[in-house]
């Protein structure tokens, strides 16, 4: 059985691990030229991972050396690299290279994926693994005048280096969990920082933990110890991020919007006024940070919360007719999220494209697989869980699921895997309906809403994502003649 994986970020990089590990001919396409995918895309300043790292890492290679909590992005960035190296995926790696075209095709005497890149490059597999990640194409906002500043201006997630901000006039549009890591780094740093909040975002205020030597020792030494600190943080996110948040009336949700106030209310009264929510805490992704509270009140910085009338050659125009000038203007204004592997042709049976099927928005049966595409998976697909955990955990998960359709297609009892509309509809019509019963559909404009402002994230607790995993229903795929 061949493998073609597209995407060398984390998921692509476990795909790798676990079809090596079960002895399986495989290929890694990645576009750009180092693994990594997010963490190698954005290198903003203060960027960290938000979720603690040591839940943050692969259960199969826990890592002593975690300098934090929520790590800095260069050090997961290393850790990942790390991981490919150790594992030997390089050698597998076709790199610089973007997939741009796969298709099921019927005409060869063994039906496969006849997959093209942008060199030019042809292949044949038997299986796909779409690792192309959720949060990935850079959105850039409907502002009026975007091209006519006359300085630097780039998007967070393509930070550019080469301007120097210290000691300038920084703009900031976008208050998510990439825009209030900026600002407590730039605040400092700058001249001026001016913050385009459109929405004020609950803030989850935590200490910055640093890992003394005397852990980092102990987790050294006693892998079990290591793990059971995996297993707990894992079982404390999954069961608080991934279950209880859903519910915008439970106790969780209380004492999250009660931390933030307390912080909150230690602003000067025109600061907290700006900066208090109107909707509940887990409507949009929660941000959670160390030192925003004190960034917005360095003299540096200005909340501005009133509306962006365009943007002009020296600065950003408001509704209100200010003209805030600056030298930098960056944009953390988010992704798009609906694109996932596309704008790559992903051709499936009966010349049916990925484009046609999701023509309205994406969806995937159970977040993994699309009818009419056989033996073609994704992680951290569509309707996959996505917000304040893990999505390492996720993928592992969706890949053991992945690893037991192939057994059934390598021992006969599904020729090839492919799930039926009827189980698709099913739970999407089911999906569809729990989304509209969680915290993000009561009041708020996020990433996690479609088209119809109805949630995509996984909709259920956590723990039925765990047991829909754990082994796939055969009667939701075509079987085998
Ligand atoms: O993007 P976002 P992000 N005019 O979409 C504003 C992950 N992540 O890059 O709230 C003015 O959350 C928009 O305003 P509003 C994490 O999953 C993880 O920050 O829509 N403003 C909002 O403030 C996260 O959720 C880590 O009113 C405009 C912001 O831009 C996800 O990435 C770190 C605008 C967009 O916020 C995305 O976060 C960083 C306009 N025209 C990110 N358009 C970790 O640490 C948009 N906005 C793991």
């Amino acid at each position: 059985m061949r493998f073609g994986i597209i995407g060398a970020g984390m998921s692509g990089i476990l795909a790798g691990i676990k079809l090596r590990e079960a002895g399986h001919d495989f290929t890694i396409f990645e576009k750009a030229a180092s693994v990594g995918g997010t963490w190698r895309d954005n290198t903003y300043p203060g960027i960290a991972c938000d979720v603690p790292s040591h839940i943050y890492s692969f259960s199969f290679d826990l890592n002593p050396e975690w300098t934090y909590l929520s790590s800095p992005g260069a050090e997961v960035l290393a850790y990942f690299e790390d991981v490919t190296r150790r594992y030997e995926l390089d050698a597998h790696i076709r790199f610089n290279d973007a997939v741009t075209d796969v298709v099921w095709d019927t005409n060869a005497s063994e039906l496969g994926w006849e997959l093209t890149t942008a060199a030019g490059h042809h292949e044949r597999f038997d299986f796909i693994v779409a690792a192309t990640g959720i949060l990935h194409h850079p959105k850039r906002p409907d502002i009026e005048g975007l091209d006519s500043f006359e300085g630097p201006l780039f998007h967070s997630a393509q930070w550019d280096h080469e301007v120097e901000v210290d000691h300038k006039r920084v703009a900031l549009i976008g208050t998510g969990s990439s825009g209030v890591q900026i600002t407590g780094a730039l605040a400092p740093r700058v001249e001026s920082l001016s913050v385009f909040m459109r929405t004020a975002q609950w803030v989850v205020p935590v200490d910055q933990v640093e890992y003394t030597e005397e852990e980092k020792q102990v987790w050294r030494t006693d892998a079990d110890a290591l793990e059971k600190l995996h297993l707990e943080m894992a079982k404390g996110f999954n069961e608080g991020f991934g279950t209880e948040i859903l519910d915008a009336n439970s106790g969780m949700t209380d004492r999250i919007e009660g931390e933030c106030m307390a912080a909150l209310a230690k602003l000067p009264d025109d600061l907290r006024a700006k900066l208090t929510p109107d909707y509940r805490p887990g409507c949009k992704r929660l941000v959670v940070s160390h030192n925003f509270y004190d960034a917005v009140q360095n003299p540096a910085t200005t909340i501005v919360k009133d509306g962006i009338e365009r943007i002009e050659p020296t600065g950003v125009r408001t509704t209100d007719g200010e003209l805030h000038e600056v030298d930098v203007v960056v944009l953390a204004t988010g992704f798009q999220v609906d694109r996932f592997m596309r704008p790559m042709n992903v051709v499936g049976r009966n010349d049916r494209t990925l484009d046609e099927v999701w023509s309205e928005r994406p969806t995937a049966y159970l977040s993994v697989a699309v009818p009419e595409f056989p033996n073609f998976f994704m992680l951290n697909g569509p309707n996959s869980p996505v917000g304040n955990f893990s999505l390492i955990q996720t993928a592992e998960m969706q890949m053991d699921y992945v690893m037991q359709l192939v057994e059934l297609v390598t021992n006969g009892q599904l020729e090839h895997a492919v799930v039926t509309e009827d189980a698709a509809q099913r739970f999407d019509d089911e999906r569809v309906g729990a989304a509209q019963n969680t915290v993000w559909a009561t009041g708020c404009n996020s990433w996690y809403l479609d088209d119809r402002g109805i949630p995509f994230a996984w909709p259920f607790p956590f723990s039925r994502f765990e047991s829909e995993m754990s082994e796939p229903k055969l009667g939701d795929y075509e079987l085998a003649h």
